[in-house]
């Protein structure tokens, strides 16, 4: 596809249109949020009609659906002209006015419309998928609040709605031809040949909002559809003329409700009714849509497995399996048999977690009230794949009551997307061992050919090139190759760790945008920073197991430290974090009280004289990680091994120059072979490790007692210290560390991680040898490019298999 070509003059006659629309009487006037609006809206106009996506698409090609309840998609003006190549054209035209672009870029509130890895991975699979020219549809939901915002009030977290206000958001495009009625609730009833069909209690009507995805420089925009709920009829008339006008109104209000918000839960379900109800409305929405499509292309509907591929972005959309079926039975009139054929090669199931609580299973009775049809079509996938059990695994009983689909009165979605789907792939190596391993093992034992691994990864679009313009800069002038879409070509840099005005230039930059996140946190926290001393970067959702507090003991461990010796020679360290706890997890939120309070005192103590700075950064959010990635210089990667199914964080950290603390966990295993052992400081129990320690029976309180260091630390913290002499503030993190058995082996992993953090001030203290080191870190892991993730998905699973 030719590249997208800068027209001035459209430009400039679009954003006239803009003014003009606000009322106003010259551009001049416009305050800059209406520039920042009035210059996105007149971009977006530029764009060509979206194409009905997937009309290009031939056999060999499928068309991706990348199906996910949550895209943290980020700012998108920024990226968006990057992407299409106009940023330095636009940035000139508004000189002309006396503004500058990246002041004006500021101005857009974040689209939150997700938690965390999982939703940030399904956005910068989008920006790969056009990049890489994979013909691909992102379906999401249209939240009204995206995830909360986060204040501290006395230390606590405080949430309040994130209203985004996405009625005026320019980028979106509202394409009304394509709404969709979705049924909920009801009944199965008989017509009068006999053959039971669904009459749904009610409907919705589901809006397609479309976001353009924009390809990198070729040309290629495709969409994200974001449905919103609405009512299907604007009252209820026969209310209305009884003189019930509320009444009437009601079934509207009902309908906004289901896409007011996202939950706020990240790698942990709560069995709400309100998220089967959003989790069924965005996948008959999606899945109507590609069936339309497929139609309005004059294709078979036995051929849509071969046009058409359905990646599901963990559990959340697994209700589209038996939507599909039905549809395809009672719409179509196929035979189960038939049916079941062409649902069996159309979808494939990305897991991105072991972790017990976030494997969703719905209680049947809530499946039952809400989609009665549904529940029936997944008890008939249950009884033929009992008998298929039955074959393999006669009379044992235990066997399946692992592996049913519906057992015990719940359903459970991995198991249905493992019976229904071809493909089911982990998110890094490791991760994938395990799902086979500990997860899915007799799945694995009868279909060893649907499991994969697809390591995650990036875009060095936003996570490199618009986030760090100066390294850009000097990557661009020094490999003269196009490394944007090419990352492993950064390999290119290794020869530099020898010039010296190479890595000069390196460090400097890492000094200039550690002093820009200074200035932001000065503004807005009025704490001064020092950019020469190190800047420790925690960033992430806060859960215990990835093990924030893990960071915090050894945080007090230093200030002791320096208590007792107040001329401790330590470089200089800031230890930042940024993280959300969600609202009703307790114990999260008592670990972020902990840190601030910390913060508090050590902060404000005259005998640490700056040595250590401990700074919780509020509402961490896309935009701020932009700016705390390129000035980070350690990466804390800390969870305990086996529970963190990839990080994503670790792979744009290291790529931005930070050396990485952390565990065998996840990705970190791939960083540490492809940044070679040297240049990454690994602590902590394996895998194998942990299970043979809790296999054995771990006592926290064991290790207390043989380790002074780590018992000076905890009996500080429930000293009262801390908290103005409150001996309870942390009793919920203390507890789970003492009485609750630390089940994420904190205590377990103290001392080596202690150990590592020297490791790290000795290795600072020569700078050029630590420029050496993060330098190899952004030469080598170019293969963490989503774009690699991308050819990956497209080899081993949606090309190959079918
Ligand atoms: O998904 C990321 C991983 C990360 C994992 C995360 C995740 C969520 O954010 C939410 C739910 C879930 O099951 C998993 O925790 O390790 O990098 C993308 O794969």
């Amino acid at each position: 596809m030719p590249k997208q070509t800068f027209k001035q003059d459209s430009f400039l006659a679009a954003l006239t249109r803009q003014w003009q629309a606000f009322g106003l009487t010259a551009a001049k006037d416009m305050t800059r949020h209406q520039w920042w609006h009035a210059v996105s809206a007149a971009v977006a106009e530029q764009l060509p009609p979206q194409p009905d996506s997937g009309k290009g698409n031939a056999k060999a090609k499928r068309h991706v659906n990348y199906i996910s309840m949550e895209f943290l998609v980020g700012r998108l003006t920024g990226n968006n002209l990057i992407n299409l190549g106009w940023y330095d054209k636009v940035a000139k035209i508004l000189e002309t006015f006396d503004l500058n672009l990246a002041d004006l870029l500021e101005e857009e509130v974040d689209p939150a419309l997700g938690n965390g890895g999982l939703g940030r991975l399904a956005a910068c699979y989008l920006d790969s998928m056009a990049s890489v020219g994979q013909p691909a549809m992102g379906y999401g939901l249209n939240y009204q609040y995206g995830l909360f915002r986060q204040s501290f009030v006395n230390g606590k977290q405080h949430e309040a709605p994130d209203d985004w206000y996405r009625a005026q958001y320019p980028w979106f495009r509202h394409n009304s031809a394509l709404a969709v009625k979705v049924g909920i609730g009801g009944k199965i009833v008989k017509d009068e040949d006999g053959k039971s069909y669904w009459k749904p209690e009610f409907s919705l009507r589901g809006e397609a909002w479309d976001l353009p995805v924009i390809g990198y420089r070729n040309g290629v925009s495709q969409p994200l559809r974001l449905w919103e709920a609405t009512h299907v009829h604007p009252f209820d008339l026969q209310k209305f003329n009884d003189g019930k006008f509320l009444q009437a109104e009601q079934q509207g209000i009902d309908a906004a409700k289901l896409t007011k918000v996202l939950y706020p839960n990240d790698n942990h379900e709560e069995g709400k009714r309100l998220r089967l109800m959003q989790q069924y409305f965005q996948c008959a929405c999606s899945i109507a849509d590609i069936l339309r499509r497929h139609h309005f292309l004059g294709r078979p509907l036995r051929e849509l497995p071969d046009y058409e591929v359905i990646q599901l972005n963990d559990t959340h959309p697994t209700i589209a399996i038996p939507e599909m079926l039905r549809i395809l039975t009672d719409e179509h009139q196929l035979d189960w048999d038939e049916a079941w054929h062409i649902t069996r090669r159309t979808f494939a199931y990305t897991n991105h977690t072991l972790m017990p609580e976030a494997l969703e299973t719905w209680d049947e009775k809530l499946v039952r009230s809400l989609l009665p049809r549904h529940f029936a079509i997944i008890k008939q996938i249950n009884a033929n794949f009992k008998k298929r059990v039955e074959q393999r695994w006669p009379g044992d009983e235990a066997v399946w009551a692992k592996l049913a689909v519906h057992y015990d009165k719940r359903v459970r979605m991995a198991n249905l997307c493992v019976v229904a789907g071809f493909a089911v792939n982990g998110v890094a190596v490791l991760h994938s061992d395990l799902v086979i391993k500990d997860l899915f093992p007799e799945y694995y034992a009868l279909w060893p050919e649907k499991f994969h691994n697809v390591t995650n990864g990036i875009t060095p679009r936003r996570w490199l090139k618009q986030c760090n313009p100066a390294l850009s800069a000097l990557i661009d002038q020094t490999l003269n190759t196009e490394w944007v879409t090419n990352l492993d070509a950064l390999k290119g840099l290794e020869p530099y760790v020898k010039d010296k005005a190479f890595c000069k230039r390196y460090r400097q930059i890492k000094h200039d945008n550690k002093s820009r996140l200074a200035e932001y946190v000065h503004q807005h926290l009025g704490i001064t920073l020092n950019p020469d001393a190190i800047f420790d970067v925690m960033i992430k959702r806060l859960h215990e197991y990835k093990r924030q507090h893990l960071n915090l003991l050894h945080i007090i461990y230093l200030y002791q430290q320096i208590r007792a010796n107040p001329g401790l020679d330590r470089v200089p360290r800031v230890f930042l974090f940024g993280a959300k706890a969600a609202p009703g997890y307790y114990l999260a939120k008592n670990i972020i009280f902990a840190i601030n309070q910390v913060a508090e005192k050590i902060n404000n103590d005259p005998l640490v004289a700056d040595r250590i700075k401990v700074v919780f950064i509020p509402d961490y959010r896309i935009s701020v990680a932009e700016l705390m990635i390129p000035a980070a210089d350690v990466s804390e990667q800390i969870s305990m091994a086996g529970k963190e199914a990839s990080g994503t964080g670790n792979m744009k950290l290291a790529l931005n120059g930070a050396l990485t603390v952390g565990t065998l966990d996840g990705a970190n295993v791939e960083i540490a072979e492809q940044v070679g052992e040297e240049n990454i400081v690994i602590f902590g129990l394996t895998v194998d490790e942990v299970k043979a320690l809790q296999k054995k029976g771990y006592k926290p309180k064991t290790l207390l007692r043989k380790d002074k260091k780590l018992k000076a630390v905890i009996d500080e913290l429930a000293s009262g210290y801390y908290s103005n002499g409150d001996k309870t503030a942390f009793a919920p993190l203390l507890d789970s560390l003492l009485d609750g058995g630390d089940p994420y082996l904190v205590l377990a992993d103290f001392a080596q991680y202690c150990e590592a953090q020297q490791k790290i001030d000795t290795l600072y203290r020569d700078r050029e040898e630590w420029t050496r080191r993060t330098l190899l870190n952004t030469a080598r892991v170019g293969m963490f490019s989503s774009d690699r993730s991308i050819g990956d998905y497209q080899q081993r699973i949606w090309q190959a298999t079918r």
